[in-house]
């Protein structure tokens, strides 16, 4: 069922006790969004708990200053602990597009989520009221407005909303930012958005071993299709090497398609054995979700993923072959040169 931002704003008002859950493998626009809800619903008295299956990683660990419910790094724990729980609280769900994604930690919550807050195209109408802006840059325009009928603010809630949307529109360059998107991010640094520190903790806070990772991603780069389409990936190997986690392997899915003249960047990521996570980046008139939902995943139009099965060579294989029809489609409607 749809719902309008007056009666979510109605909603949060109305009930008392509040558990906001969001996709497994948190993103900044995850974090940020589940953590703006956090805020506000405080300063409107009520009892809160921010769940996620997966750990949060550590750049989006000053968000936390304010959480004074648990401890990020306790996450996965509240998860298990929550099961045995029988309050009853109202479930928000944050930028999570089907209740698969929530996680193994979560998935008892599937079909219990009332509410959903999200600006994926793919969004599967999971929940019980459902909010989906498809045009909205991040989850966090959404929680904007609703904090606007609300009439809370705070630095705090500022903040945790100018990191979704600057890591959702990779620092304002995809195609997913709208002159809204401009005046909602000016309105929050009005709100005391603390912007240069955001910008440090995401853009300019590496680690060794994330710049030696990115090193070994950027060496993989091959490209295919007449150098329309660009692969590269991250093996466990190289993560065991560098003595690095999962959590150090982030930030890599844009690279491919930064290279000139590319319209479909792909980059692998190994999950466990003959099991790929594959982030897909596309030119705009190319939808990455199409091609993503062939393999049973989605996302955005222009930045989706999936999980394949198989070999490396095959699974490149097999994303070949769905791409190329993409790219043929697109060069023959722009009337350019197709050679393969
Ligand atoms: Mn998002």
């Amino acid at each position: 069922m749809k719902i309008s931002l007056e009666n979510i704003a109605d909603i949060l008002n109305s009930e008392q006790n509040f558990t906001i859950v969001t996709h497994k493998n948190p993103d900044g626009d995850a974090i940020g969004s589940s953590l703006a809800i956090f805020n506000i619903l405080k300063i409107l008295g009520k009892n809160i708990r921010v769940l996620c299956s997966d750990f949060i990683p550590y750049n989006f660990r000053f968000l936390n200053n304010n959480y004074k419910g648990t401890k990020f790094e306790n996450f996965v724990q509240i998860a298990k602990n929550f099961e045995e729980d029988d309050e009853e609280s109202y479930i928000i769900s944050v930028d999570l597009a089907s209740a698969n994604l929530l996680g193994s930690g979560l998935c008892f919550l599937k079909k219990k989520i009332n509410l959903c807050l999200d600006h994926h195209s793919s969004n599967d109408n999971y929940a019980e009221s459902t909010f989906v802006d498809k045009k909205a840059a991040a989850t966090c325009e959404i929680i904007y407005k609703i904090s606007k009928i609300l009439n809370v603010s705070s630095s705090e809630i500022a903040t945790c909303m100018y990191t979704g949307i600057v890591t959702d529109t990779g620092g304002f360059s995809h195609a997913n930012v709208t002159k809204n998107t401009h005046k909602i991010t000016s309105e929050l640094i009005t709100m005391g958005a603390n912007n240069v520190l955001v910008s440090k903790k995401i853009f300019a806070s590496k680690t060794l071993k994330e710049i030696k990772l990115k090193a070994r991603v950027l060496d993989s780069i091959e490209l295919v299709l007449n150098k329309r389409c660009a692969f590269c990936k991250l093996e466990n190997r190289d993560l065991e090497e560098l003595r690095a986690s999962k959590e150090n392997a982030h930030g890599f899915a844009s690279i491919p398609r930064e290279i000139e003249n590319v319209l479909i960047g792909v980059f692998l990521r190994e999950e466990s054995k003959d099991l790929w996570k594959v982030s897909i980046r596309t030119e705009v008139g190319i939808d990455a979700s199409k091609i993503c939902k062939s393999f049973g995943g989605g996302g955005h139009i222009n930045a989706s993923g999936c999980l394949i099965g198989g070999p490396l060579k095959k699974v490149k294989h097999e994303l070949t072959e769905k791409i190329s029809e993409h790219i043929q489609k697109f060069l023959l409607k722009h009337n350019m040169r197709k050679n393969f």
